[in-house]
């Protein structure tokens, strides 16, 4: 049973966000997912339109996401591979080492971001076309 962590406030669920949660679940046969919480958010600087439980929920119906736990801050992750068990790391390569000190914890896998698309995008494009 391998078992895949990635990180992220997965805002506005999009075909990016799928493409990633998708092959970081055909990595190994489990994916946890460590969805930043509403304060976490803050520190992270990002304001995310949905709150923790609508992302978590929506995150959740995604058939590649096998459990969802709070991610609070930054220092976390290494507690968490012991915690799960966790085989690899996975985040998207605009994190293109970042988190190599996980190595000593597990494999660490940075995957190419989808082109073109992020959350952002998606509310600016709402918000100047009134919709
Ligand atoms: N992503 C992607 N392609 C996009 C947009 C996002 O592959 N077009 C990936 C990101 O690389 C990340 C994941 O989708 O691995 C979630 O993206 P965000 O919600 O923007 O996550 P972020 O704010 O980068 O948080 O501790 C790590 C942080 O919580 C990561």
């Amino acid at each position: 049973m391998k078992r895949v962590i990635t990180y992220g406030t997965y805002d506005i669920l999009h075909y990016g966000h799928v493409n990633l949660l998708k092959r970081a679940k055909n990595l190994g046969d489990y994916l946890i997912v460590g969805l930043s919480s509403d304060e976490f958010n803050e520190i992270k600087n990002k304001k995310s339109y949905y709150t923790y439980k609508q992302r978590e929920l929506i995150l959740e119906s995604c058939r590649y996401v096998d459990l969802v736990i709070p991610e609070n801050n930054w220092e976390q992750k290494i507690d968490d591979i012991k915690k799960y068990q966790v085989d690899i790391f996975v985040m998207g390569d605009d994190w293109n080492g970042k988190f190599d000190y996980l190595k000593d914890y597990c494999e660490v896998i940075y995957l190419p971001r989808t082109p073109e698309i992020s959350s952002k995008k998606v509310k600016n494009h709402l918000k100047h076309n009134n919709l």
